[in-house]
């Protein structure tokens, strides 16, 4: 039992004597508590993972005998003197956990808190099986293992040591800011406990205050970073095979594409672009001439992401690999010398991406894709991940950082956030004012600054579609907003059925690409003959349509650290039908799908929390707090929106370059109350950052007079090309007048809706007559 021998108080920490370490406690950001259990002496700094702390936020310390108080910014913990248990509570003395307690048992230390018998688990990033983690162990370490994806399946790529238990009205969060291979066993030998251990020599816990869900996600988001916008065109729909393996296979795939009116954004290049899979290379006789071929798909439209693999050839005429020896960049082996694994170039050396230098030379070295038109970039195996181990991963004892001092298992899972850290830094420093956009397989916590994750090698099965909501709602909820699973699964061949179904949930997942595995069947739209491709169409068509929603959602995102695809517990915590619902998201604010897991299936249940709800494709209006039988025919995602939303929309086109975007629709689904957002900028460079977007917000409401809505320009800092309006007002008949104040309006009724046509302008409306 950990004991305290004697403590100081700061004006920005507690400072506590244990017997051979020391205890720490501060605020780094409002809400939270670090606490931080180290060897004497040896304070920690944080990990790469944290993106914004503040040392210095005062803490007021209270000495209640057995215990001390610690009171800061909208938390307090209490802390036993004699045995180091802790309470945490929120602004208002509300206790949101109890029975914290650290110890060190043989050296091995622990964290243990009681579990309520009602407590979720949620979060723990890329993690299989539903939403709620209790009942099962989890280990984080970044591994690729090419077994199928099943709820037994533990670890994956990505490693986010971040717990959030959840009990109705008294959220709280967990970090461990500890890239080591830490077990949390959240209810599995103890299922009353959740206990974590860490072959650190100590413990470095943030805990996050909630009392509710969204506060404890925007918290962490604060301290771990959030996603910058991507570019408009990486949120488009993509395509990818293992591999198009010549520049006359992508061209041909592109001109299918456009040929068959299906809207496509970004094209990937899988491991066989490169001459002998030499990463910065291209082979001479499949790839020509690259920046022929950039140009040509540019010009259609789609935009080139190349894989970069961060094993390199051993090669005595390659030059990152002789750079490399030369400058002492790649990882060493317990000798000191440059550590050989296997890859698929044969024998490769892995830079040593925890030297600063080391991520600024790889980020240069792609400058020579940028010169020849590529346009992002696709990290993969940075578990990183080799063939010759039965670890999968390097030996635990090679040697990192410039005098070797840090060995691989002190590091091992912030080798991937490392590698999309220095290409997105090589690709801003040689296009400073575009957003880059790199998409990375492995990652810790923070990973979301640096890049987009998709989920690695699922199957080609209808359990890996079922599976994706809850492991990329869980990944939301872990910080990753701009995630997605390979659409129509990477390993098997696919199915028509399963890929219409799983590119209609794609459409509406914040990571939006189809891929597949070497020596399975092809999965583009069109293989499985014309019923499959039209409904795969529709659904791709449907993206584009709904991208103004969706940017507002990665806006949100990039601000608040609020998911794109959540589980309805965050939108609905108050409800207790959806704390364990993972078949059923909300996709941002508003809108809810309720996919098909099953061949043949065209009904499901599908449960409305309470409120109002509008079946999207019928109009039909329905009532919360209660369970429907929907139909789910082949050619529908059943879609529900919420009565009072207002949701921005425009029309389809090839790709984003190709969106008419002089006018915006904004669809209302009327209500006593009513609101909605759009947020619009240019897409592409970093101006937003400097204030150059336009965020455009509508209220309305209905009274005896009938209904008003107004528009306002919340933020006007960029000149749109937007400058027409269109409001649709749903399910509105018998209207005797639409009044404007401002320039005068159109309107029309069409079916059972109401339409006008207004100025994109500030300006509030009334809808007069309604029966
Ligand atoms: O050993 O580059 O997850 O998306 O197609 C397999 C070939 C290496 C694994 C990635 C997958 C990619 C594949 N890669």
């Amino acid at each position: 039992m950990l004991k305290l021998e004697t403590w100081r108080a700061h004006a920005d920490a507690l400072v506590a004597l244990l017997d051979s370490h020391e205890l720490r406690i501060t605020c780094p950001l409002p809400g939270m508590l670090r606490i931080s259990l180290y060897p004497k002496g040896q304070a920690w700094q944080p990990t790469p993972a944290i993106a914004l702390f503040d040392p210095t936020r005062p803490l007021r310390i209270r000495d209640h005998g057995a215990s001390l108080h610690v009171e800061a910014e909208g938390v307090s913990l209490s802390l036993a003197t004699e045995s180091l248990r802790m309470a945490f509570f929120d602004k208002d003395g509300m206790p949101l956990l109890e029975g914290l307690l650290p110890t060190c048992e043989a050296g091995v230390w622990r964290l243990d808190t009681p579990l309520a018998p009602e407590t979720r688990c949620y979060g723990l990033g890329e993690k299989t099986g539903f939403l709620d983690k209790r009942g099962r162990r989890y280990t984080m370490w970044n591994t690729d293992d090419p077994s199928p994806h099943i709820e037994t399946l533990d670890p994956l790529y990505v490693s986010i040591p971040w717990a959030i238990l959840f009990t109705q009205g008294r959220v709280v969060g967990l970090y461990l800011d500890d890239p080591t291979r830490t077990h949390w066993d959240v209810g599995r030998d103890d299922p009353d406990h959740l206990e974590v251990t860490t072959p650190r020599e100590g413990l470095d816990l943030y805990l996050v205050a909630g009392p509710e869900l969204d506060q404890v996600v925007e918290r962490y988001t604060a301290l771990t970073g959030r996603m910058p916008m991507p570019p408009l065109w990486a949120i488009g729909y993509q395509q990818s095979r293992w591999s198009y393996d010549s520049a006359a296979r992508m061209r041909e795939v592109v001109r299918e594409y456009r040929e068959r009116e299906i809207p496509l954004d970004v094209l990937y290049a899988d491991i066989d672009y490169m001459d002998g899979y030499r990463v910065f290379t291209w082979n001479a006789e499949t790839f020509p001439e690259p920046e022929t071929l950039m140009a040509d798909l540019l010009r259609e439209g789609v935009r080139v992401v190349p894989i970069v693999d961060p094993g390199v050839k051993k090669d005595g005429a390659y030059p990152p690999f002789t750079e490399g020896i030369r400058h002492g960049y790649f990882v060493k082996d317990r000798d000191g010398l440059p550590l050989l694994g296997e890859v698929w170039p044969g024998d490769v050396c892995y830079p040593d991406f925890a030297q600063p230098e080391v991520r600024r030379w790889w980020g240069d070295w792609h400058r020579g894709y940028l010169d020849a038109g590529v346009a992002g970039i696709w990290c993969d195996m940075n578990e990183p991940s080799t063939f010759d181990s039965p670890t999968k991963t390097l030996p635990l004892d090679a040697r990192h950082g410039e005098d070797g001092s840090l060995t691989h298992d002190r590091v091992h899972n912030l080798y991937g956030s490392w590698m999309a850290e220095a290409t997105r830094e090589g690709l801003s420093r040689a296009r400073p004012d575009e957003r880059p956009f790199v998409l990375s397989r492995a990652g810790f916590a923070g990973i979301q600054r640096h890049a987009a994750v998709w989920t690695g090698d699922n199957f080609s099965i209808w359990a890996h579609l079922e599976q994706s909501l809850p492991m990329v709602m869980n990944m939301g909820l872990s910080g990753l907003a701009f995630v997605g699973p390979d659409v129509g699964g990477f390993s098997g061949d696919c199915q028509g059925e399963l890929l219409a179904r799983w590119t209609q949930v794609g459409a509406f997942t914040p990571f939006f690409r189809n891929h597949a595995a070497k020596g399975t069947c092809d999965q583009e739209p069109w293989v499985f003959g014309p019923e499959i491709e039209a409904v795969c169409r529709e659904a791709i068509r449907m993206r584009y349509a709904w991208l103004p929603y969706l940017y507002t959602a990665f806006w949100r995102a990039s601000q608040q650290g609020e998911p794109i695809l959540r589980p309805l517990v965050y939108d609905f915590p108050d409800d207790p039908e959806v704390l364990d619902l993972a078949d059923q998201a909300m996709v941002g604010r508003d809108l809810m799908m309720t996919p098909v897991f099953r061949p043949g299936v065209r009904k499901r249940a599908v449960y409305l929390p309470a409120g109002e709800w509008v079946d999207y494709w019928s109009g039909e209006r329905l009532a919360g707090g209660r369970h429907h039988l929907v139909d789910a025919p082949l050619e529908r995602l059943p879609l529900f929106v919420r009565a009072g939303a207002v949701l921005p929309r425009g029309s389809w086109a090839p790709s984003v370059e190709r969106l008419d975007r002089s006018r915006l629709t904004l669809h209302v689904y009327p209500a006593e109350a009513m609101a909605g957002a759009w947020y619009d900028d240019d897409g592409r460079s970093l101006a937003y950052a400097r204030g150059e977007y336009n965020l455009w917000t509508i209220t309305g409401g209905r009274d005896e007079a009938g209904l008003w809505l107004k528009l306002n320009a919340d933020h006007a800092g960029y000149d749109s090309p937007t400058k027409a309006l269109r409001l649709v007002i749903h399910g509105l008949v018998g209207v005797a007048d639409v009044s404007s104040e401002g320039p005068p309006v159109d309107w029309r009724l069409d079916g059972q809706d109401l339409v006008v046509e207004a100025p994109m302008a500030a300006a509030s409306w009334r809808v007069s007559g309604l029966p």
